[in-house]
């Protein structure tokens, strides 16, 4: 890269997110260029390559949707795809798409300085500097690995390995493995590795409910039905709340008698999906703590016949809400049938240290291991930008702006942040998110093209050089309270997770997800272009 560069649009991030940006934005004409610190593209998939690593939304709906004709081809082999399948899907669009030409990789963001005077952003990267008109961050929601402050963690003389900073090298055949961390990537894990470690002990903080994914073959039969249907499928998805193709359902849990609730929660389990057992039995386990307990009952009755040891049967089964991302596995709680997995309630007796050759817990019992694994999750999106210099209008930094917590009018704009767009930034839909970074997208080209045709029709007359948009802070404000008018009742709120930032110590939990929708949030999208992009202003210098 030369040391300086001049784009009219700059794209951060080169996964889902980033890959689509810069495909909207160079069918607009304008001069992109999409820079990513990894070594290539895939954001999240091109981190996190730990064993067992899937996403959990179904393979039909883990792509995009814009394609038509990549959605009848493209193949894929099961229920769910793994992430060498999604990096290689996205790397199929990229060259597909001719965007490679678009891209730098091994490329950081280190600031980003927004000047009114010629209005454009100056961003210092690894390499050198990019001015840009538009600066669009495709950052990423989880990005920043978050580690564990343990005493003694800086002994250790074994591995010890972050899933989000994967290390293909890492031998684990034979190996005594420890891990913390059983959320959903924890749960993947350990199902992956479990046959074919020495050991492996689950420290566990809090059991967490899973169900069963339904990962298997597709028939061609399926493969066809749904080729058949697509538009309506995609239709549907995103007109819905969660965006995972499931039914939602508003039938009431304690409407159904006990016989039919066991036979609704049964028939979920038997189909698979996280979200379908969330979202499709009943539509109230996420606002009635008495329908959701009978959830939670259900769950913890399946873990008593799955694991036939009662003691690690115990410390498996949750006893609180089941309100955070839904989890699905395929074989979580059967692995601690094995004699090698074990599973430690280190909330009964935490671990006071970590030792050269392993774990010490409180009541003395060591263990020695070779190999940590942490999937201790991340500093969800607000911990993307903290490291970052972004700099907006009158000096205002980014962390200064978020001071009270991160907020972004409809998840994308901030006030005294000109033509800097945010995808999956604060505030954007708790839903599947692949369509939500696709609504946001098409939005943010939309504002980009409108922002541009005022810049050139006026400059046309001679009467302006600059264009800049921004959400107003009324607007901002406004979205943020409607966000947290909307979260409330949710029992999500009630339980500790990264969806609140609840995850980071010393940090006050805030409402990051707009729980209005993605159907709503598309609907809201829409009438904000209708109505002159209402909330944004355009300032032509
Ligand atoms: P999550 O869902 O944030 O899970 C992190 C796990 O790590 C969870 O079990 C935590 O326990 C555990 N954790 C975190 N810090 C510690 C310490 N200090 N000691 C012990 N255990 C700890 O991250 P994931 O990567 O699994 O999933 C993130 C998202 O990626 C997921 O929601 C999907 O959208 C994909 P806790 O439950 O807090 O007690």
């Amino acid at each position: 890269m030369p040391k300086e560069v001049f784009v009219e649009a700059l794209v951060v991030g080169a996964g889902f997110g980033g890959i689509y940006a810069t495909y909207s934005l160079s069918q607009l004409g304008l001069h992109v260029k999409c820079i990513d610190a990894a070594g290539d593209i895939g954001g999240t998939w091109y981190w996190n390559k730990y064993p067992g690593a899937m996403s959990d939304t179904e393979s039909y709906l883990y792509r995009y949707s814009w394609d038509k004709d990549d959605l009848q081809t493209y193949p894929w082999a099961n229920h769910y795809v793994y992430q060498p399948e999604i990096l290689e899907y996205l790397r199929h669009i990229v060259e597909k798409h001719d965007l490679r030409k678009h891209m730098e990789f091994k490329v950081e963001m280190k600031s980003a300085t927004w000047d009114d005077k010629v209005g454009r952003w100056g961003v210092i990267t690894s390499k050198g500097l990019i001015f840009a008109r538009y600066l669009v961050n495709c950052l990423g929601v989880l990005a920043q690995p978050t580690y564990p402050e343990i005493s003694g963690i800086e002994t250790f003389s074994g591995r010890m390995i972050h899933t989000a900073r994967w290390d293909d090298t890492i031998e684990l055949v034979g190996k005594k493995v420890g891990i913390l961390g059983n959320g959903s990537t924890g749960i993947q894990v350990m199902t992956a590795i479990a046959p074919i470690v020495a050991e492996l002990k689950s420290y566990q903080r809090h059991p967490q409910y899973s169900v069963p994914s339904g990962q298997g073959p597709v028939s061609r039969e399926y493969r066809r039905s749904i080729n058949s249907s697509y538009d309506e499928i995609w239709k549907n998805v995103l007109g819905s709340a969660v965006g995972f193709g499931i039914p939602e359902v508003s039938r009431k849990t304690m409407e159904a008698t006990p016989e039919e609730r066991q036979a609704a929660f049964q028939e979920v389990w038997d189909r698979g999906n996280g979200f379908r057992f969330m979202f499709s039995a009943f539509g109230d386990l996420t606002v009635d703590e008495i329908a959701n307990e009978e959830a939670c009952k259900f769950i913890r009755g399946k873990i008593d016949e799955i694991v036939t040891d009662p003691r690690k049967a115990a410390i498996l089964k949750p006893t609180d809400l089941y309100a955070r991302r839904p989890l699905c596995d395929t074989g979580y709680y059967q692995i601690f049938n094995r004699e090698n997995v074990d599973v430690i309630d280190i909330k009964a007796n935490p671990i006071s240290r970590i030792t050269e050759h392993g774990i010490t817990l409180s009541n003395g019992e060591q263990h020695k291991l070779d190999i940590i694994i942490f999937a201790t999750g991340f500093d969800a999106i607000e911990g993307n930008y903290q490291p970052l210099g972004i700099c907006g209008r009158n000096g205002t930094t980014i962390q200064e702006h978020w001071k009270n917590g991160p907020t972004a009018y409809g998840g994308i704009s901030c006030a005294n942040f000109p033509n800097m767009f945010l995808v999956s930034g604060p505030q954007a839909p708790f839903a599947n998110f692949p369509p939500v970074i696709e609504s946001e997208i098409e939005f943010i080209t939309a504002c980009i093209e409108h922002a541009e045709k005022s810049m050139h029709d006026q400059q046309t007359e001679g009467k302006v050089r600059h264009v800049a948009i921004e959400a107003t802070e009324d607007a901002e404000t406004g979205w943020s309270a409607l966000c947290d008018q909307l979260v409330e009742g949710s029992l999500f709120k009630k339980t500790s997770s990264w969806i609140f930032g609840a995850n980071i110590p010393g940090r006050k939990p805030t409402t990051n997800f707009y729980f209005g929708g993605l159907g709503s949030y598309r609907t809201w999208l829409q009438g904000v272009i209708a109505d002159s992009f209402r909330g944004f202003t355009f300032w032509l210098d």
